[in-house]
């Protein structure tokens, strides 16, 4: 049938809040080329600490699917995701040399932490599996789609972090986003009413970490 996907029908009804974490203001000065290599570095430190939150939680969806899905392409799906982050973990140690960022000494901000404890709570292996999808689809989605747009149409991105750009707003990034939305989708239409009601919560909640952590690298 042609009925909206329900991740579809969240990116809609909760617009406002989606515009803002995909269309940030430290996204919209990296593409007019205002951005502020401080802001920058700060970022960069900070979603280093994310990244490494991030492996443990995708394994735990891994896991969750392990326990509950028949469906193997799921499960590669979310394995060459387990496998790109150690790809993504190496490109943060590199771009962080060369910007000069001592990763080992970085202290999270607040907004980060609380990011980071939202994603613990996923961990354990009685949290639904559907909800947990729905979680990483729109982690993943926000970069991608806050990314590609610094190197869509009439960009003035500084050539300098054109490559961080195209690591999330790449087309096969897009694929894979396609993917993650796909799994998540799949679950929802079959998931009782109670879990399809968290699984919406958890969007939403996504939404807001990724809006402040886009304003704690902004602010000074
Ligand atoms: C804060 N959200 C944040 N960092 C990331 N690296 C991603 C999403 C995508 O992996």
């Amino acid at each position: 049938d042609d009925e909206q996907s329900p991740t579809a029908t969240w990116q809609a009804k909760h617009r406002e809040l989606y515009e803002q974490a995909t269309r940030h203001s430290f996204i919209l000065s990296i593409r007019d080329g205002t951005v502020d290599f401080s802001s920058f570095k700060r970022w960069l430190g900070q979603d280093y600490i994310f990244v490494k939150e991030f492996v443990p939680f995708v394994c735990s969806v891994l896991l969750k699917l392990q326990k509950e899905s028949e469906i193997n392409s799921d499960k590669e799906i979310i394995l060459g995701g387990v496998a790109a982050l150690s790809d993504e973990l190496s490109w943060f140690k590199n771009e962080a040399s060369k910007w000069g960022v001592d990763l080992c000494g970085i202290t999270p901000f607040t907004a980060n932490t609380e990011y980071c404890r939202f994603l613990q709570s996923f961990g354990p292996l009685d949290v639904n599996y559907t909800v947990a999808a729905t979680a990483f689809w729109a982690i993943e989605t926000v970069y991608q789609e806050s990314f590609s747009f610094c190197i869509e149409g009439d960009h003035k991105t500084p050539t300098e972090l054109l490559g961080t750009c195209q690591r999330w707003g790449n087309s096969d990034f897009g694929q894979y986003c396609k993917s993650l939305q796909e799994i998540a989708d799949r679950c929802l239409k079959k998931a009782p009413a109670d879990v399809v009601r968290k699984a919406e919560e958890v969007f939403v909640s996504v939404l807001k970490h990724e809006i402040e952590f886009w304003n704690m690298s902004s602010s000074e």
